[in-house]
């Protein structure tokens, strides 16, 4: 039998490619610059499989030049920059990899929540500078001890951030459509949106990218907040209105701001932003070890290939539209 023809958008792991190679024809975008539909659009015509980056957005546009795609699998959780209506109306099911980025980005969300904290960046800048001198104290972070964590998006890396909180001693709230009766949010309580924003000292959203969550964090959400806050975004930047954030810092209206993610991104070098000294940044790396990024692409592909075959994706978006 020949080789099912697979496009893939961008770098994949190599625990995927090897996967991917045994049974496919790769061709393969390879250059940083994200590809638009006519880079693509020659390989597309012909493709049965297409697996794909967040680098370039999965709509009516990409998929009208790719009339043979039998399945379309991605190597993350989020699936903002996929139109699942325009994927299902064409009956082709759509893999993301839920579960094996929970712990991995819990961590990353937690660090960066600890790091604003405790000022370890900025300590590490200190001592680089030649600032670390007798008598010469850099100045002094908060206690995550004894304070509020309040969790915006309740999910399964929620409840991986809670874990952490609680074993630092933090209280958890937790705000989501709806409370969650199951035991891991049983231990956090839950508050409606407006409640969480006065009570929490730490904030960190986790919820998906959607019409509803898009902007739903702007000037009457920070000024809400408490002056002391601290707010964590490990979700998608478009969760969040920049311009109302980039004020509510300047200003002091909330304490300080540590981001995984940001709209736009990449956030360019010279983005007001980044002239703030009460923000930390780091370029979307939730998932972003070998091992987590390995099984990512090692569940894109296993989705992509069950797919290929007709048989049913582990992970799949339109359930619906699922080979049975
Ligand atoms: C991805 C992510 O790795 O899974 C997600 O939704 O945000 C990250 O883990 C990133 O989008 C690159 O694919």
């Amino acid at each position: 039998m020949g080789k099912y023809k697979v496009v893939v958008t961008g770098r994949i792991m190599p625990a995927g490619l090897a996967m991917l190679k045994e049974h496919c024809e790769i061709y393969q975008w390879e250059q940083t610059a994200r590809p638009r539909v006519a880079d693509l659009s020659e390989w597309l015509r012909e493709a049965e499989g297409l697996f794909v980056s967040t680098n370039i957005p999965v709509n009516e546009e990409l998929l009208a030049v790719a009339p043979r795609l039998k399945v379309i699998a991605q190597p993350a959780v989020g699936y903002d920059s996929v139109d699942i209506p325009a994927c299902t109306n064409r009956k082709i099911p759509f893999g993301n990899t839920p579960g094996v980025l929970v712990e991995t980005t819990a961590e990353l969300a937690f660090g960066l929540l600890l790091t604003a904290a405790r000022r370890i960046h900025e300590g590490w800048d200190w001592v680089r500078a030649g600032k670390w001198q007798p008598g010469v104290l850099m100045p002094f972070g908060v206690d995550l001890y004894g304070k509020t964590l309040g969790i915006v998006g309740m999910g399964a890396i929620g409840s991986a951030v809670a874990r952490r909180a609680q074993a630092s001693g933090m209280k958890v709230i937790y705000s989501n459509r709806k409370p969650r009766p199951d035991q891991d949010a049983l231990k956090a309580e839950y508050r409606l949106f407006d409640e969480l924003l006065a009570e929490a000292d730490f904030i960190v959203v986790l919820t998906p990218l959607t019409a509803e969550s898009r902007g739903m964090f702007g000037e009457k959400e920070f000024a809400k907040m408490k002056p002391t806050a601290y707010f964590i975004n490990a979700a998608r930047g478009a969760v969040v209105d920049t311009q109302a954030l980039y004020k509510a810092l300047a200003e002091k209206q909330i304490a300080y701001a540590a981001l995984d993610v940001t709209d736009p991104e990449p956030l360019p070098a010279d983005h007001p932003l980044l002239t703030l000294s009460n923000i930390l940044v780091v370029p979307h790396i939730g998932s972003a070890t070998t091992e987590t990024r390995n099984k990512m692409a090692m569940l894109a592909a296993e989705n992509l290939l069950l797919g290929l075959a007709g048989k049913p994706l582990v992970t799949c978006v339109n359930q619906e539209v699922n080979y049975r």
